[in-house]
């Protein structure tokens, strides 16, 4: 510890000698506090890669770079969050592409319904030129994106019927997230969509505000969402990333050396987040159905008529994102199912 302040001391002095005043060196690492929030608990797949980030980023700092993880949206909801980022009061955070929408629109892209239907096809095309065209669009507007995560495929839970069939989304009320392209999705289906914070949900359950939710296998396990939904429907409607993102007005402070330090971090949770939560996922089921949830699985016939349904919403996707960037992603998307 006196070590290392010592040698902060003079770098800093260093520093002044040459004239570089307050300017940091290229490779230095200064002692920081990085608050990171996220709004599932601890003990979720987004809680573990959580505290992995942190035990990373303090690693390779020689633990000059501290991250405090504030989960449950202790920190506020997504959006609270996301705008906490963008005013400077908080560094990092991990959330849904989805509640982005709002602070950027190609963002909407990924909530399009049926987009893909396999876990390592959304890698790739999230991981390739589309996926970070996407992010960097987040830089306008004080945001840095650094990986995406897996939130996963979406799956609806309700306490009214098992939805085996298009028309048992009648007059459901269905809590999403508040966005666009979700509520067009749902009220296509025949539901009653309600947009809520994710915060909001338990207690929205709870309380019989709304009937239902979609939400990967995971989350429905992790938040106990059993413990106040009866039926699991298997529709795998969509799949929800999470990303990773900085303050920008924080991140364009950091050297080099710590913005490449968290940036290594984020990968290597992204790459043991994505491990866990297909881990998890394929046990998932058995947990919840011995938790006491009915669970059905939806007929390829009564999928493809929900896919249907839910054509209208991509043209909601497209006004978001433009035709040219919808094109790209679905070509990107072909290619990566090959
Ligand atoms: C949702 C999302 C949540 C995320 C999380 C709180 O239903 O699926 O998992 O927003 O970061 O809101």
């Amino acid at each position: 510890m006196k070590r290392l302040l010592i040698g902060t001391l003079t770098a800093a002095l260093l520093g002044s000698t040459l004239g570089l005043g307050h300017a940091q060196a290229a490779d230095d690492i200064r002692p920081r506090m990085i608050r990171f929030g996220y709004g599932l608990n601890e003990d979720s797949n987004q809680g573990r890669a959580a505290k992995l980030l942190a035990e990373e980023i303090a690693k390779a700092s020689g633990g000059k770079l501290k991250v405090r993880t504030f989960g449950s949206a202790s920190l506020g909801s997504d959006d609270q969050m996301q705008n906490a980022l963008i005013g400077g009061a908080q560094e990092m955070m991990v959330g849904s592409t989805a509640t982005l929408v709002g602070i950027t629109p190609e963002m909407a892209v990924w909530d399009t319904p049926f987009l893909f239907s396999d876990p390592h096809q959304a890698d790739q095309v999230l991981d390739g030129p589309v996926g970070r065209q996407i992010m960097n669009k987040l830089e306008e507007k004080g945001l840095v994106g650094l990986v995406y995560w897996e939130n996963g495929f979406r799956n609806v839970t309700n306490s009214t019927r098992p939805i085996e069939k298009l028309e048992d989304f009648d007059g459901i009320k269905l809590r999403v997230m508040p966005n666009p392209v979700f509520i067009d999705t749902f009220k296509l289906m025949g539901a009653n969509a309600v947009p809520l914070p994710f915060s909001e949900l338990f207690t929205a359950l709870e309380t019989e505000a709304v009937d239902g939710q979609e939400n990967p296998y995971n989350t429905i396990l992790s938040s106990k969402f059993y413990e106040v939904q009866k039926f699991l429907s298997v529709t795998n409607h969509v799949y929800s990333p999470w990303i990773v993102t900085a303050s920008k007005r924080w991140w364009d402070g950091l050297s080099q050396t710590e913005q490449g330090i968290i940036m290594a971090a984020a990968e290597k949770a992204r790459d043991a987040e994505r491990e866990d939560t297909r881990r998890e996922a394929s046990q998932a089921l058995a947990a919840l159905k011995e938790h006491g949830m009915q669970v059905n699985e939806v007929s390829p016939e009564q999928i493809r008529r929900m896919r249907e349904r839910a054509q209208p919403a991509i043209q909601t996707v497209i006004d978001s994102v433009g035709q040219e960037l919808f094109d790209q992603v679905r070509a990107e998307a072909e290619k990566a199912e090959r």
